[in-house]
């Protein structure tokens, strides 16, 4: 059954996160996507253009995580999932925004380690607004992450500590750290916020939204099989570029066939 739209914002706004309990990306377009990812991870690029310089190169380790930049420049299957409609219309319905645009993607691919051997690729507890001074601190951003693949509790799903966005900012964070309990034991969080962790598990098409301020990490996909996702950072009407800062992640942000604009009821 379909929440209102009010508990939906109601929810969000109390802990930080939404995650939607039906698939919203239709099936062939979650299947075009995954063969777009698997091309740009090969560097086949369909468009004829590259992905934003990345981290994780073709060719590179398979057993890292692979993360690679703005893949929706190279792949239209990969564009056509991370600007569908009905991502637009959950955002909107999440945030009451009446603007939606895309303003970067990041294609995350975790591979599953053997739980008999310690290690693997995780991604450390952060918020992501401390790596976002392009924008000013007030601006209304968030994120929607996309399961390409079946996000099971092995799988190293995404998980979040409700509550944590009320205070904006705080220290310790760090997305690049494999220590997450490390990282927990020196993050002091806001006042009257209790550590729990609410894991994001999805199906195939299934997304859940998070605040930039939402407190959120990833342990070690020990399921068998890859863990694939789109993370499509947006911003709603309320959000202003930093004037101070150098444009590198928002350099795009003018060109509506890069960033697409998905929402849109002004
Ligand atoms: O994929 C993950 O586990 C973390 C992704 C993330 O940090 C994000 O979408 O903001």
């Amino acid at each position: 059954m379909l929440k209102s739209d009010t508990n939906v914002a109601e929810f969000y706004a109390q802990r930080g996160y939404y995650i939607a309990d039906q698939p919203v990306i239709p099936a062939d377009t979650v299947h075009a996507a995954e063969h777009g990812m698997e091309a740009v991870r090969r560097g086949e690029y369909a468009s004829g253009n590259e992905p934003f310089e990345s981290p994780w190169k073709p060719g590179d380790d398979d057993t890292k995580l692979c993360k690679i930049e703005m893949p929706n420049l190279a792949d239209p299957d990969i564009h056509a999932c991370i600007a569908h409609p009905a991502l637009g219309e959950l955002a909107a319905r999440v945030t009451g925004a009446k603007m939606i645009q895309v303003w970067w993607v990041q294609l995350l691919h975790k591979p599953s380690v053997d739980p008999a051997n310690a290690g693997g690729p995780a991604v450390g507890w952060h918020q992501d607004a401390q790596y976002w001074p392009e924008w000013t601190p007030d601006s209304e951003l968030f994120t929607a992450w996309v399961a390409i693949s079946d996000v099971t509790p092995q799988a190293g799903p995404m998980a979040f500590v409700p509550g944590s966005h009320r205070d904006g900012l705080f220290a310790g964070g760090d997305f690049f750290s494999n220590d997450l309990d490390k990282l927990k034991n020196s993050i002091q969080l806001p006042q009257g916020i209790a550590w729990e962790e609410v894991p994001s598990i999805l199906k195939p098409g299934g997304v859940s939204f998070h605040h930039r301020h939402t407190l959120h990490g990833s342990g070690i996909n020990t399921s068998g099989s890859p863990r694939k996702s789109f993370a499509i950072h947006l911003r709603t009407e309320k959000s202003t570029l930093n004037p101070d800062h150098e444009r590198i992640l928002t350099q795009f942000i003018d060109d509506h066939d890069k960033c697409p604009v998905i929402y849109d009821k002004r």
